[in-house]
């Protein structure tokens, strides 16, 4: 025990354990593999994210949907890092950490990367009834130590007017609740439906949400822009690939955005190899960021057409995958199984279409095996 070798042994140990506990102190708030957001009614960022982020570059998006078009162009990443909208030790003053006119962006949070969001104007907004359901996102597990649910007041015109704090009304608020509580999504994710009530409402307005992370002092903001007097949709957008593709099929799977501005990785193109059998798949990284990515699977058809399409990935462990679009996705041991959406099924003779979806941790590619009925 005193020999010198074993105090030697002890002493390092001892320094490695300090300076683990210094890593630990001294690291910037972890990122975690991803955070979350409002998916339904989906808040702004969420929203241009799912309906444009597999043709963001597509110019139809200024005119059909300027304001995910100013959105796209102002800052990319507020869509590919449609879970990172947060603040940090606002230790629950929500009001004192943003002033008026910023409440979409959280007070212009994140070195500004989400600032559009207070853009004012007419964003697509989700028809809904006086009963409504929020459904939050919980891409790592975080829980909530509260959720506060806000609707914007009547007379308040989101298309008109930037919105202040004194133009809420709270309306619900959801008690401290661990992840183990929502609903499992596929992955790391949970999920929780929040049923909110309102009454007498008409019209154009804005469901404000707060949701107080529980493992640091992380509070998310999140504007849904809205329509009192439309029904919702029977299934609500959900993240979760296993339950439905995050992209309406209104939204054509047009072929993939050449480059992504926000890629810190760059797009690694597809190589072209001749596709033999019914189909062939290749995979991408589009876009990349601290803690996930965005990939993307082209879809070939062989030299026949082809009525319907699944791919498999495999991954060495567990699989990353998040969330996708323009699949739906089901995952058992190491891989992950994508069969096509209704609407893109069906592709001609050597034609392509492709799915996307994000997942966590550093890019990863998966062996690829395409199968398809002809
Ligand atoms: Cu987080």
């Amino acid at each position: 025990m005193s020999s010198p070798v074993r105090r030697r042994y002890l002493i390092s140990s001892i320094v490695a354990a300090l300076a683990a506990a210094a890593a630990v102190l001294f690291a910037p708030s972890t990122p975690a593999a991803a955070h979350g957001n409002v998916v339904g009614p989906a808040s702004r960022n969420y929203g241009c994210f799912e309906r444009w982020g597999s043709k963001f570059q597509d110019p139809a998006m200024a005119t059909e949907d300027p304001m995910c078009w100013q959105a796209w162009q102002a800052n990319p990443n507020a869509m590919w890092n449609w879970n990172g909208l947060f603040r940090e030790n606002v230790a629950g003053n929500h009001e004192g950490a943003i002033p008026d006119g910023q409440l979409c962006s959280g007070g212009r949070t994140e070195g500004g990367r989400y600032n559009a969001m207070d853009t004012v104007g007419d964003w697509k907004a989700t028809n809904i009834g006086n009963s409504f359901t929020v459904s939050l996102f919980d891409g790592a597990r975080h829980g909530a130590d509260y959720i506060r649910v806000y609707v914007s007041k009547p007379g308040y015109n989101p298309v008109t007017t930037a919105l202040k704090w004194s133009d809420l009304e709270l309306v619900k608020t959801v008690p401290n609740t661990p992840a183990a509580n929502w609903t499992q999504q596929l992955a790391n994710g949970v999920q929780q439906e929040i049923p909110v009530s309102v009454s007498g409402r008409s019209g154009r307005a804005l469901v404000y949400t707060i949701w107080q992370a529980s493992h640091l002092d992380q509070s998310y903001y999140f504007c849904s822009d809205v329509n009192f007097g439309g029904s919702q949709p029977p299934t609500s957008p959900s993240p979760s690939p296993s339950v439905s593709p995050s992209v309406s099929p209104s939204v054509s799977p047009s072929s993939s955005p050449s480059a992504s501005p926000s890629a810190s990785v760059s797009p690694s193109s597809s190589p072209s190899t001749p596709v033999t059998g019914t189909c062939g798949a290749t995979f991408a990284v589009t876009s990349s960021w601290q803690g996930g990515y965005q990939g993307e699977v082209k879809v070939t058809a062989g030299s026949a057409a082809i009525k319907s399409w699944r791919v498999q990935l495999t991954y060495p462990g567990t699989p990353p995958v998040q969330q996708a679009w323009n699949a739906t996705l089901t995952t058992s041991g190491n891989t992950v199984t994508a069969t096509n959406a209704g609407y893109n099924g069906a592709v001609a003779a050597g034609a392509s279409t492709s799915f996307g979806f994000l997942a966590n941790g550093a890019a990863a590619t998966p062996t690829l095996s395409c199968s398809a009925t002809v």
